[in-house]
């Protein structure tokens, strides 16, 4: 029988207080994990663990910055004394900065690199070992469409996701001898705060321009859902994927799939 259940799996799901993170890790907990996750600041992870707890989902949550090396091989070492080591990782946490690149100072470039790239290698070095030693683990990248494509004022996103493409490929080439699984889930457009700011009604009530443009360009004519990932979420860290190695999962309406609609 093909197995997706999750039970006794403790799954570490990174910035995962609201958005896509909270909503893949609680599909990650219907299916039977144990839900660990992390944010930046104290009053996110409360605001999470009562979201999580509203959910009827008891998260273990904890502060952490995923850029900090340190912080995050102290963090994996608390989960595994309070609550277990970790089988599944999901490398969510990650920032956008909307600038021009001509514009875009070497530091901002930096920060974004940081945390959408040098976060998820710094997180998936510190589960490996555990991974290793447990004869199993899952680890799930969030990329992007911009891990394929290039679009205006996003080039450090766009840098960050492309490399975490090839990070994902190349975790799953050097521990797939481990029964590691790396996959990497790349969510189309979502509503989310990350989203928000192109997705806001202009002052004369018409749609933002980028909001339409972005239901031209889906099939399925619409915003994902955070919700939507989910069920992706579930199968790359289920058994179900066991043979699927190095795979970038496009959860996007079929963006990548499409030209985009005429123009009437
Ligand atoms: P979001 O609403 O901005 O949430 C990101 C979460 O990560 C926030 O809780 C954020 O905390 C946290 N975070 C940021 N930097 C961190 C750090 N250094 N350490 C720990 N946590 C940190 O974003 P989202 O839309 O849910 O996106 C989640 C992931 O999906 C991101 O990797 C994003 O690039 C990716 N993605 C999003 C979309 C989309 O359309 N929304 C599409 C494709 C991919 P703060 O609130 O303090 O910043
Ligand atoms: C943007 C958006 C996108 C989404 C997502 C698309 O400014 O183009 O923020 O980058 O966040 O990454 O997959």
């Amino acid at each position: 029988m093909v197995n997706f259940n999750l039970d006794n799996k403790i799954a570490l799901v990174t910035g995962a207080s609201y958005g896509i993170g909270f909503a893949i890790a609680k599909g990650l907990a219907d299916a039977g994990a144990k839900i660990v996750f992390n944010d930046i600041n104290l009053e996110l992870v409360e605001k999470g663990i009562a979201a999580y707890k509203e959910a009827g989902i008891e998260a273990h949550g904890y502060v952490c910055d995923v850029t900090d090396e340190t912080a995050v091989n102290e963090l994996v070492a608390k989960i595994e004394a309070e609550v277990g080591v970790i089988d599944i990782l999901v490398n969510n946490a990650g920032i956008i900065r909307r600038i021009p690149m001509h514009e875009m100072s070497a530091d901002e470039f930096r920060k974004v690199i940081d945390v959408d790239l040098n976060a998820p290698f710094i997180v998936s070095k510190a589960v490996i070992p555990s991974m290793i030693k447990k004869g199993h683990g899952k680890i799930i990248n969030i990329c992007s469409m911009m891990s394929e494509l290039g679009r205006e004022t996003v080039s450090a996103y766009a840098a960050a996701k492309g490399g975490l493409k090839m990070l994902t490929k190349n975790i799953a080439s050097e521990y797939g001898e481990f029964n590691i699984q790396c996959n990497g889930i790349g969510p189309g457009y979502i509503a989310t705060p990350q989203t928000a700011p192109l997705r806001e009604t202009q002052p004369d009530g018409s749609r933002h321009p980028f909001d339409s443009f972005i239901i031209a360009k889906t099939p399925a004519a619409r915003w994902g859902d955070p919700e939507d990932l989910a069920g992706p979420a579930v199968f790359l860290a289920s058994d179900a994927s066991n043979f699927i190695n190095g795979h970038i999962l496009y959860v996007d309406g079929g963006i990548l799939a499409y030209i985009g609609k005429q123009p009437k």
